[in-house]
């Protein structure tokens, strides 16, 4: 992509609003735009890592053999009556009535819903255990939207339910989640740890969210310094063998969240020189619902014996949109983003510091060639500016690389290469330069 014709609308200055670094980030390289509070139009570069992050998150689910589907925004409300919780949700939900009076509903989650789609049309054990998953923007009119799309009212969310037959299985679907979502914060390049959670308005009796530390966070957690070592389980991982081993390695240490912090247990178990009480951003948020819908909603499945049981269910959700600014809470300096590689809009951000000079034209466009060619994503940096600019537009929307090329470098064939995580700078020939970061896009 050349920047001339890309829209990256930066700011210079930093916007007054913005109380957080990642959403003052946001805003200044151009990723997000306010639509209304709490409700953000995702500009090209924002949209291109918002869609990274729902691939990964794609990929992991798909890889437990969850299978995506696509439920609407709009709810009808009767759905919501049967749960009983048309009423008990209060005024985060966004209701509206069509042309015919009906009472309608933009979706703030989807567990009514899904359970609809499950009894229209399963009735047997054979036809469990079922697993189903969609990524879809969700509306809370949440009564404080704040931190930008960190806790916006509109939202992107994958939400993932799944159906079984008996606890056991049940929690194996759970546990498959559990492992899921290690490997998929992982790949985002954070670290995310699973706390025991208090479950809130979406109910059952067991959950756990995945927080990242940070000081900027909303909400306060308690947890053992351990986790910050612990392996992530790889790819390779089976996901129908027994998952316990792992999620007993993964709860073996203290760590819970404001509603469910025990002070007495957090003393007693964790020495005072790996305790960690400080502050953390929701991420995921994993549900044992049990019967807590199907049976309101006659979800009900027969088993192998003829008796006829309400299915036990789980719910999955992990906040995509959140993740951008998440990301970036992780990962930043007092230049700008540094994004991971994994979700990172452009992997290299190329820099001809002299447009108009035919030597520099010439080579950067042989390297864009050549870089696009073998699939590197490259931003090329072809506007007409002072180089002072645009070194600091390339810090500030943090790709992993920068290779600059100027007319002094080519007198002797180098151009420079910069790591952008490190600051870490080498001149390099033109050849040695472009391998470089073609590596790098392959590792
Ligand atoms: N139905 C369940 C999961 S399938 C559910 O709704 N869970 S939740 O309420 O915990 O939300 C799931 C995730 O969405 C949270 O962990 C958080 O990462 C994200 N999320 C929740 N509210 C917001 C919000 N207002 N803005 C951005 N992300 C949010």
């Amino acid at each position: 992509m050349r920047m001339s014709q890309f829209f990256l609308p930066v700011l210079k200055d930093t916007p007054a609003e913005a109380q957080i670094v990642s959403h003052r980030l946001m805003l200044r390289a151009g990723m997000i735009r306010q639509a209304a509070a709490g409700i953000y139009t995702w500009l090209p570069l924002g949209f291109r890592v918002l869609k990274k992050i729902e691939q990964i998150v794609r990929e992991e689910q798909d890889a437990t053999g969850a299978q995506e589907l696509l439920m609407p925004t709009i709810q009808p409300a009767d759905l919501w009556h049967e749960s009983g919780r048309y009423d008990d949700y209060g005024q985060e939900m966004l209701r509206i009535t069509d042309r015919h009076e009906r009472d309608m509903l933009f979706g703030p989650t989807n567990e009514e819903l899904i359970t609809d789609i499950f009894r229209a049309s399963v009735r047997s054990y054979r036809q469990l255990p079922l697993n189903l998953y969609h990524i879809q923007w969700k509306f809370r009119d949440e009564v404080r939207p704040r931190f930008g799309i960190m806790r916006g009212r509109e939202f992107l969310m994958k939400d993932n339910y799944s159906f079984d037959l008996d606890k056991d299985a049940a929690r194996h679907s759970y546990n498959k989640m559990f492992v899921a979502y290690l490997r998929t914060f992982d790949r985002l390049g954070v670290k995310a740890i699973p706390m025991v959670a208090d479950t809130g308005p979406i109910g059952g009796d067991m959950s756990h969210e995945f927080i990242i530390l940070a000081d900027t966070g909303e909400s306060e957690v308690y947890c053992h310094a351990d986790y910050l070592d612990f392996t992530t389980p790889d790819a390779a991982t089976d996901y129908e063998s027994d998952l316990t081993p792992i999620i007993e390695h993964w709860t073996s240490r203290y760590a819970a969240t404001d509603e469910k912090h025990d002070v007495a247990r957090f003393e007693a178990e964790v020495p005072s020189d790996r305790r960690i009480a400080t502050r953390g951003i929701e991420v995921g948020h994993i549900f044992y619902l049990g019967s807590k819908y199907s049976e309101p909603m006659g979800a009900r499945v027969t088993g192998a014996d003829g008796t006829e049981v309400p299915v036990e269910m789980g719910c999955y959700g992990i906040g995509v949109s959140r993740l951008v600014g998440a990301i970036i809470e992780a990962s930043h300096d007092d230049d700008g983003i540094i994004w991971p590689a994994s979700v990172a809009p452009f992997h290299v951000g190329l820099i001809n510091l002299k447009v108009g000079d035919a030597d520099c034209d010439g080579t950067v466009d042989d390297i864009y060639q050549t870089l696009c060619g073998a699939g590197v994503e490259v931003l090329l940096d072809d506007s007409d500016g002072r180089a002072g600019g645009k070194f600091a537009t390339m810090d500030l929307i943090g790709l992993p690389w920068q290779m600059i090329v100027g007319p002094r470098g080519l007198k002797t064939g180098v151009v420079e290469i910069k790591e952008r995580r490190t600051g870490a700078r080498q001149e390099l020939s033109i050849e040695a330069a472009v391998a470089a970061v073609i590596a790098s896009a392959k590792a």
